[in-house]
């Protein structure tokens, strides 16, 4: 019998490439979707699953739904991915924030520890909870201290997987995962908001990008490394917290550059600077350590910045193209 797994936000950019991870692995996976007026599984679709993952309907913010999730799917492994996962949404949108990333995290342990306590369970942090960064590099022991309403939640969630794990004995592990994009990144991040942008302009549906601060610097990987880093933490004999990066930090200006210099534009002919995407308290710069994670997983992120890009640009010109 091949193992089961049980995905919160499945139909996201890392639950849809966790999914495929492992369906490839021979897993059955069951993932929780939440009620929506419009369907929301277009990446599933894109990368050919959709007939492949069980859909349980439930929310985070429900915790009999994720009982009776969870007496269905009776799984060996739980992924919680599920967020409102938007860090600019969140000075808007607090309270939701927080009762979605901070109490639906304790309403799924809390369902873990009612229905499948054998299960593992994978919490997904952040470098958002580094925020104002207490050391140049930052580590799993670096402090926190972060930044926005998003960061705040998530770090309340982190802690409960933590005190979870030392209360309840369950093996729960929380990965500290720096920014991951791909092309099945959401529109609203910045990395895809340029690839996008680029792709628009370079076939005439657009002319100018506005962003705002673009000397954050941040350390980018491929969504694609980093589900497998996911799946390593719950394989491990026992749990732990785990900090995924690639030790490479970069800035917007600059990963707008080499978006832009891809298709042979300039960034600064198109780039429009406007306060409105500016945020209330910004974190300016991330930059991860991996160690612990290459030495105790085995991982090593496998795609640097450029090389993110240039496949987030070519997915976007094809796409925009077909419209
Ligand atoms: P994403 O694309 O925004 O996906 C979030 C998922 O959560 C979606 O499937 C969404 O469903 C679901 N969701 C939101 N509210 C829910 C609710 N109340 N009940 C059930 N499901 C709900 O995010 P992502 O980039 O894949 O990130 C995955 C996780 O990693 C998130 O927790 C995020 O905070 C965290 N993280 C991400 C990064 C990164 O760089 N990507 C880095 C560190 C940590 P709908 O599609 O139906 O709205
Ligand atoms: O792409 P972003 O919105 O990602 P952010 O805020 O770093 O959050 C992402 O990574 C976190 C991990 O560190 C995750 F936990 C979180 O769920 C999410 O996936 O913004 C990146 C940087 C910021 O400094 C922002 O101020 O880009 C800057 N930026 C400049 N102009 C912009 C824009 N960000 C967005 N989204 N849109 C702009 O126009």
């Amino acid at each position: 019998m091949g193992k089961r797994a049980f995905v919160t936000g499945v139909t996201g950019q890392d639950g849809a490439y966790l999914a495929r991870h492992l369906l490839h692995k021979g897993y059955a996976v069951a993932g929780l979707v939440a009620r929506r007026a419009t369907p929301t599984d277009w990446r599933l679709r894109e990368l050919a699953i959709v007939d492949d993952v069980e859909i349980i309907g439930g929310d985070m913010t429900d915790l009999q739904s994720l009982c009776g999730a969870l007496a269905h799917a009776k799984p060996d492994e739980v992924y919680n991915l599920a967020a409102q996962s938007f860090v600019g949404a969140s000075w808007a949108q607090p309270q939701h924030t927080a009762q979605v990333n901070a109490i639906g995290a304790l309403n799924l342990l809390d369902a873990l520890r009612m229905n499948c306590p054998h299960a593992r369970f994978y919490q997904a942090s952040t470098s958002e909870m580094f925020g104002l960064v207490q050391a140049s590099s930052q580590d799993e022991s670096t402090p926190f201290y972060p930044r926005s309403p998003y960061g705040i939640a998530k770090l309340a969630a982190h802690w409960f997987t933590v005190n979870y794990r030392e209360s309840h004995g369950l093996h729960a592990s929380s990965g500290i995962l720096f920014n991951h994009e791909s092309p099945l990144r959401g529109i609203e991040f910045v990395t895809r908001k340029v690839t996008d942008a680029v792709a628009r302009i370079k076939l005439g549906k657009q002319k100018e990008l506005r962003l705002g601060n673009i000397d954050a610097r941040r350390d980018w990987g491929f969504a694609g490394d980093y589900v497998d880093a996911m799946w390593r933490m719950l394989q491990q004999p026992a749990p732990g917290d785990y900090v995924v990066a690639t030790g490479v930090t970069t800035t917007v200006r600059d990963m707008c550059k080499i978006a832009f210099d891809l298709v042979g534009l300039d960034y600064k002919a198109h780039v429009v600077i406007d306060p409105a995407f500016l945020r209330p308290a910004e974190v300016e710069v991330l930059l991860g350590n991996p160690a612990k994670a290459a030495r105790e997983l085995g991982w090593t992120p496998s795609t640097p910045v450029d090389k993110l890009i240039a496949m987030m640009v070519d997915a976007d010109l094809r796409r925009v193209a077909r419209e």
